[in-house]
């Protein structure tokens, strides 16, 4: 069993009311085939009560949907982008180049090399355009909701609340002694 109580109706339930109506993170993925990745962010987000959106955005494939979205998210009332995407990982990188919102990078565990080529394709930026690049795969997509979480709770004291809550909720799930 997993500590990590992402999806757990009674968790839920602790989390006081959150975000109403627009959007505050941006989650991109490059595939469909990203989504049993991706998902584990927005069922984070939705733990925390933040109001997101998701879409299918491809570096390779539909490039000119990639500068339409990075280049309007802020304007769009976006704070937080998190971009998941395996393989030759550039939606990422090419997401922080066309805005200046924080990007968070999800490596795709692709099927070829275990998602090593997506972590190195996202982390590797160079001086100057920052990815904040989290691990491999579901953690790393739940990790990648819980780093928006804090950066926006810097500015939103029920949202801070909201975390402390998640956080201490948490906590209280690990066992003192493993069980058989
Ligand atoms: C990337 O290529 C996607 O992010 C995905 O992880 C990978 C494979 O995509 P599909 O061939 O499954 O659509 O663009």
């Amino acid at each position: 069993t997993e500590n990590v109580p992402v999806t757990e109706r009674e968790h839920e339930a602790d989390i006081a009311t959150g975000d109403s109506g627009q959007p505050r993170v941006g989650v991109i993925m490059g595939s469909q085939s990203d989504w049993e990745t991706m998902r584990h962010a927005t069922d984070t987000l939705d733990a925390l009560a933040i109001a997101y959106e998701a879409r299918i955005v491809s570096a390779h494939r539909t490039p000119d949907r990639l500068a339409d979205y990075a280049k309007t998210a802020a304007e769009r009332g976006l704070s937080v982008i998190i971009a998941g995407a395996g393989g030759a990982a550039h939606l990422p990188g090419m997401c922080a180049a066309w805005t200046r919102l924080p990007v968070l990078g999800v490596p795709v565990e692709s099927k070829a090399l275990k998602g090593m080529d997506s972590l190195l394709s996202i982390v590797q930026m160079p001086g100057g355009i920052p990815v904040g690049t989290l691990a491999i795969g579901k953690a790393g997509a739940i990790n990648a909701a819980l780093l928006s979480a804090s950066i926006l709770a810097l500015g939103d004291s029920d949202l801070a609340a909201r975390l402390d809550t998640w956080r201490a909720l948490q906590t209280a799930s690990v066992r003192d002694e493993p069980e058989e």
